[in-house]
């Protein structure tokens, strides 16, 4: 799993509305209304239930330790949807007492393994990965209008690229699966519940899928993967993947036919899903 850099998320919250004002114009919704979609509930749904709510940010030291402004960026694109968010003073152990101390309804925080969003009072945890395949999925559905018997090309067989894999065939889209070790996508395959198991082609080389399929979601950290020479006027990509797998010139013609971003639209629908079975 790719670890963010302080980098990729400096700025993130004095640009959110510039943010979601291009989100609107590339998929005709803002954050809530993509994440409730990717979480299959409704606006009011949760905007009843995420502005009685208190969401503990807990910063954690394990591993490679904590990235400078990650706990702060998760905060603002939180606050930024409703809710009222805190980033506890201390860290571990200290961040979970004072969430409790707080009365936290949901506590989020970060390892260098999981992303999870845990919901206190019905026991549910949700994940960053699963979130943000969902959510991509669905972007790449709107921006292109209705993905229904349409091919998808998803490179990356990890956690996201699974999640991003079940969304677009609960979808309808037609899905091939590429990943540099093949061995992913078949251990993909055999693990998403679909009713067509045929229904995901396996890639070998990606140069012929990145020819041949207009609509790609790129869940991989693979750079300069997708070239220039496979971005057509009908291309639309969805890349949840860090870094960018697409080339300056690539990310150039593709215009704004293309959903990026290192954080937003994966809260947000993590949010959406562990409000989604409140009463
Ligand atoms: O600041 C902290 O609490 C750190 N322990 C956070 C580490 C996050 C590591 N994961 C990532 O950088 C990203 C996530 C946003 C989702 C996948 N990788």
């Amino acid at each position: 799993m790719t670890r963010l850099k302080t980098v990729d998320i400096a700025g993130l919250d004095s640009m959110l509305s510039l943010y979601e004002a291009e989100l609107i114009a590339k998929t005709g919704d803002d954050l809530i209304g993509l994440a409730c979609r990717a979480a299959d509930i409704s606006k009011g749904h949760f905007q009843k239930r995420v502005n009685a709510l208190s969401i503990g940010l807990i910063p954690i030291t394990s591993g490679q330790g904590i990235i400078i402004g990650f706990c702060d960026a998760v905060a603002s694109i939180l606050s930024h949807v409703g809710g009222k968010i805190f980033v506890t003073q201390k860290p571990d152990v200290g961040g979970w007492a004072e969430s409790f101390e707080r009365g936290a309804d949901i506590v989020m925080m970060a390892d260098d393994d999981r992303f999870v969003a845990l919901n206190m009072t019905h026991r549910l945890v949700v994940d960053n990965a699963a979130a943000t395949g969902r959510a991509f999925a669905t972007g790449l559905n709107m921006m292109a209008g209705n993905l229904e018997d349409c091919a998808v090309l998803v490179i990356g067989c990890g956690p996201v690229g699974t999640s991003a894999v079940e969304t677009l065939i609960r979808i309808g889209a037609r899905v091939t699966i590429y990943d540099i070790h093949p061995s992913r996508c078949r251990d993909l395959k055999d693990r998403v519940n679909t009713p067509l198991k045929s229904a995901i082609r396996l890639a070998d080389d990606p140069e012929p899928a990145l020819t041949e399929n207009k609509f790609i979601l790129d869940a991989s950290p693979a750079e300069n993967i997708i070239k220039v020479d496979h971005i057509t006027p009908e291309t639309y990509i969805s890349a949840p993947g860090i870094p960018l797998g697409l080339s300056e010139a690539a990310r150039l013609k593709v215009s704004n036919r293309l959903l990026h971003d290192p954080l937003q639209l994966g809260v947000v629908t993590m949010l959406a899903m562990a409000v989604k079975h409140l009463p």
